[in-house]
């Protein structure tokens, strides 16, 4: 993928007030041509990892601060996602082989990226997502078995090239996971009614888990793995250390956070 077929190159420059924005960088794996686009953080990982209750402290966290914010998710994030959202996690009322179920998140990441994260970051907002390309290498790739080769190119297509400028990866063992995810549905929902990633096997559960360690071995300078099996408070100090670590996190006044 040379990434020049979406709405941005490589080198491009996008017209932002200073204060928010300080330009794309290219993406420096030297292979994919993508544009790492400041402000966009992606909080990723395994099924009750915990990214989503981290992601909320996070947007807090930055609003507190006086960021202007958008919090979003995948699949979802815009009606046409969300209706996406409803197909893929049915609850087994229709079959969805490997390769549908790879375009159909395509498919709401192309309008998730088109509708709401590239305009969020035109305006200067920080984006905030929970999941994105990388869920789909880990859950599509590594999981189902798909061409990873393939996955890339499908996932800059539908993503205009465009990579988060830093990505969470919560990491922690498989059965801890599942054991929370688990928990949260406890009562709510009867057994046979868990979501049909949450019926997969531990085995397939582990591949997504190495993935994602692999994909952030591949590319250290854009994730940041956190320990999270640690409690919710200092998992959350972690998160914080990783933003402020980003040399935008100038907040107006000038002040570091
Ligand atoms: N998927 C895919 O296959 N391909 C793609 O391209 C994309 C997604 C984008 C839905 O994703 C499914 O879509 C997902 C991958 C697939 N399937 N799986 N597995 P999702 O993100 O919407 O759903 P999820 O993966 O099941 O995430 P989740 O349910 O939102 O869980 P989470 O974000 O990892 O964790 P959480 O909601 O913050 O916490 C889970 C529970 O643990 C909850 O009760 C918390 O109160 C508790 N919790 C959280 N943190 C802690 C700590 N630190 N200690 C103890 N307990 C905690």
């Amino acid at each position: 993928m040379n990434g020049k077929r979406g709405k941005y190159r490589a080198g491009d420059e996008l017209r932002l007030p200073p204060l928010f924005f300080q330009g794309p960088a290219a993406c420096p794996c030297g292979f994919c041509g993508a544009i790492k686009m400041k402000r966009f953080i992606t909080f990723d990982g395994i099924e009750g990892c915990g990214k989503t209750t981290q992601m909320g402290l996070a947007e807090a966290w930055l609003r507190e601060r006086g960021a202007p914010v958008l919090a979003t998710a995948e699949p979802g994030g815009t009606p046409l996602g969300r209706k996406i959202r409803e197909i893929l996690l049915n609850r087994g009322a229709w079959a969805i082989g490997a390769e549908a179920e790879l375009l159909l998140f395509a498919a709401a990441r192309a309008q998730h990226v088109r509708e709401a994260i590239l305009p969020a970051l035109e305006r200067g907002e920080w984006v905030l997502c929970d999941r994105f390309a990388d869920a789909t290498l880990a859950y599509q790739g590594f999981g189902r078995g798909l061409d990873a080769g393939f996955i890339r190119t499908l996932n800059a297509f539908s993503a205009q090239a465009l990579k988060p400028e830093m990505t969470l990866l919560f990491d922690l063992p498989v059965e801890v996971g599942l054991a929370r995810a688990k928990k949260r549905t406890a009562g709510v929902r009867p057994a046979a009614a868990e979501d049909r990633f949450e019926q997969e096997e531990r085995v397939f559960h582990g591949r997504i888990r190495e993935g994602y360690l692999s994909l952030a071995a591949a590319e250290p300078e854009r994730f940041r793995i956190i320990d999270g099996a640690g409690s919710v408070e200092i998992v959350h100090r972690d998160v914080c250390r990783c933003l402020m670590a980003l040399p935008q996190i100038l907040f107006r006044g000038g002040g570091r956070a």
